[in-house]
C-alpha cells in the first residue's frame, strides 16, 4: 500500500483533549492506516527562513512543520491567501485586494514549502493537496523532478469565469493546477466553474472527466467532503455535552430555539440573518418572548480588517435588535463571540428546533450536516438552508432560501418554527440518511481512492 502525504496550510495534530474538526479527524485515520505523514505550517514564525523541518508523532500520526517569517505571514496567509483568493473564491471581488506583494509572498511561501517537502517524497508515495493557499505547490514540487500521484482538493467554491478574471495574473495561477493529476471540488457548480474557465480563458478541451489545456491534462472531479458522523454521535453522549444540555434546558424554558454556528466571516451572511430575523419579530408577534435566536459565532482572521468590520458591524446589529425589542423577561438574540467544542455544540444544535445556515456563498458548510446528525430522529429541528452553501446541492429536504431575501428566510423561519411533526421527520430522516452515508471517510476514501487510480502523466517534450 503506497503511503499518504496529507498537506494542508496548518496541521491540526491529534490530542487527548482538545476540541477537532471533522476534516482533522479524518485525516488522521487516514494518516494513520496508510502510515503517512501530515505536511505544513507550524503556526510560528522566525526572523529568517531556514527550512528546517519539526517532526512529532503523536497516536500513530506522524506531522512535519516548517516555520515562516513574519513577512511570509503577512503576504501568504493574511495577503493572498485570505485577503484575495478567500473573497475572490466566494464571489466578492468588491473585498479582494491584488497587491503584488502578496502575490509574490504566496509563490514564494509555496516554493518555500516545496522545498523540505520534494525531499520527504518517497517514489510510490500518494501525494493530496488540500486548499486553496497551496495551489502552486504541485508546480514546484514538479520542478524539484517530483514524479508522484499528486491530488489537489479544494474546500471552498471555485468562481464563475467572469469574476476571476479579475485576479491579476489568473491564467498564471490556474495553469499551475495542471502539475496536479487530480483536482475535487465539493459541487457540480464549482466544478462547472472551472471547466468553463479552462475551456474559455486557456483553450482547452473537455472529455469526460478529463480536461486538457495544450499538451497538460487533469482529472477533475466532484467529490463532496462530510462529517465524520459517528465521532459527532458519541460526542453527544460526553459529560460535557451532557452538562450543557441541562444549562441549556434550564435557560430556555418554555422557548423555542434557533441556532446559528459559524466563524465570524462576511461569506457566512451573519448581517443577512439578523436582518432576516428581525423581520421575522417584526411580522411575528407571537415569537415575542417565546423564540430566541442563539447565534454562536467566535472571531476568525482577526488580522484581516473586513473580520475587524463584520465583527463591529453584528455588535451594533445584534445590540440594536435586542433593544428594540427585548423585554424584562426576555432578549430575543444570544449573541456569543467564542467557540465551543465539538461535545457542547451537539448541546446546542440538538436543543434547537430550527438551525438556520445561510451563507451567502460557501464551498460545503459542515455545520448543516452536523445540525442534522444532533436531532432526535422521533422529534427533530428543521434545517433552514441558503442556496448558496454547497451542502444545498446534497440536502434537497432543508428548507432552501435565498439568503440576500430578508422576507423570504423570515417566512422559512416561520415555516420550521410551524412544520407539523410527520413533515420534520420525512425531512429529516431523508437528510439524515445522506450524512450518515456520505461521511468524512467515505469522502477521504474516495478522493485517495481517485488519486491513486489515476496514472500521473508527464506533459509532451
Ligand atoms: P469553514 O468555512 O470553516 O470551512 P464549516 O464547514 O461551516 O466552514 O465549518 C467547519 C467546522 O468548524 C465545523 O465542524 C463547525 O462545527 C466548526 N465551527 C464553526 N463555528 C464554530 C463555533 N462557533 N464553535 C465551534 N466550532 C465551530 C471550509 C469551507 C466550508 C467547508 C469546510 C470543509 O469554507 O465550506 O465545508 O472547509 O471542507
Amino acid at each position: 500500500m503506497s503511503r499518504l502525504i496529507v498537506v494542508s496550510n496548518r496541521v491540526s495534530m491529534p490530542t487527548p483533549d482538545a476540541a477537532q474538526g471533522g476534516l482533522a479527524v479524518a485525516l488522521q485515520a487516514a494518516l494513520r492506516e496508510a502510515g503517512g505523514l501530515w505536511f505544513g505550517w507550524s503556526g510560528r514564525t522566525v526572523e529568517e527562513f531556514n527550512g528546517s523541518v519539526s517532526f512529532e508523532e503523536i497516536d500513530g500520526v506522524r506531522s512535519a512543520t516548517v516555520d515562516l517569517e513574519p513577512q511570509d505571514v503577512e503576504e501568504y496567509y493574511n495577503g493572498f491567501a485570505n485577503r484575495t483568493l478567500w473573497p475572490l473564491f466566494h464571489y466578492r471581488i468588491d473585498l479582494a485586494k491584488y497587491n503584488r506583494s502578496f502575490g509574490s509572498g504566496y509563490e514564494r511561501v509555496n516554493k518555500r514549502f516545496a522545498e523540505p517537502l520534494h525531499v520527504m517524497i518517497e517514489p510510490g508515495d500518494t501525494v493530496w493537496i488540500n486548499d486553496y493557499h497551496l495551489i502552486p505547490i504541485a508546480s514546484q514540487l514538479r520542478e524539484h523532478g517530483v514524479k508522484n500521484r499528486i491530488g489537489f482538493f479544494l474546500h471552498t467554491p471555485w468562481p464563475p469565469t467572469r469574476l476571476l478574471v479579475s485576479l491579476p495574473y489568473h491564467e498564471r495561477l490556474v495553469r499551475t493546477i495542471f502539475a496536479y493529476d487530480v483536482i475535487g471540488f465539493q459541487t457540480e457548480e464549482w466544478l462547472e466553474s472551472f471547466l468553463h474557465y479552462c475551456v474559455n480563458e486557456l483553450g482547452g478541451s473537455v472529455d469526460g472527466e478529463y480536461v486538457t489545456v495544450d499538451d497538460m491534462t487533469l482529472r477533475a472531479v466532484v467529490c463532496p467532503i462530510g462529517i465524520d458522523f459517528k465521532n459527532f454521535l458519541q460526542a453527544s453522549t460526553t459529560k460535557a455535552a451532557q452538562d450543557l444540555s441541562e444549562r441549556m434546558r434550564v435557560s430556555l424554558r418554555q422557548l423555542s430555539m434557533i441556532v446559528g454556528v459559524d466563524r465570524l466571516d462576511y461569506s457566512k451572511g451573519l448581517e443577512e440573518r439578523l436582518n432576516s430575523f428581525e423581520h421575522y419579530l417584526n411580522k411575528h408577534e407571537e415569537a415575542h418572548r417565546s423564540v430566541v435566536l442563539i447565534q454562536v459565532a467566535p472571531p476568525s482572521r482577526g488580522q484581516v480588517e473586513q473580520y475587524q468590520h463584520v465583527r463591529e458591524k453584528l455588535n451594533e446589529m445584534a445590540g440594536r435588535i435586542n433593544g428594540a425589542f427585548a423585554e424584562v423577561d426576555w432578549t430575543p438574540i444570544r449573541y456569543v463571540n467564542r467557540g465551543y467544542s465539538r461535545d457542547e455544540l451537539t448541546a446546542l444544535y440538538s436543543a434547537a428546533k430550527v438551525g438556520l445556515v445561510t451563507p451567502l456563498r460557501d464551498g460545503m458548510n459542515l455545520v448543516a450536516k452536523e445540525f442534522v446528525a444532533a436531532q432526535d430522529p422521533e422529534d427533530p429541528g428543521v434545517l433552514v438552508l441558503s442556496r448558496f452553501a454547497g451542502a444545498a446541492a446534497q440536502m434537497k429536504e432543508a428548507l432552501i432560501v435565498n439568503p440576500y431575501a430578508p422576507e423570504e428566510v423570515a417566512d422559512a423561519i416561520h415555516r420550521a418554527m410551524t412544520m407539523p411533526l410527520a413533515e420534520r421527520k420525512r425531512r429529516h430522516q431523508a437528510l439524515l440518511e445522506g450524512v450518515r452515508t456520505q461521511d468524512v471517510h467515505w469522502w477521504r476514501e474516495k478522493f485517495v481512492n481517485l488519486i491513486e487510480e489515476t496514472p500521473h502523466t508527464e506533459p509532451a517534450e
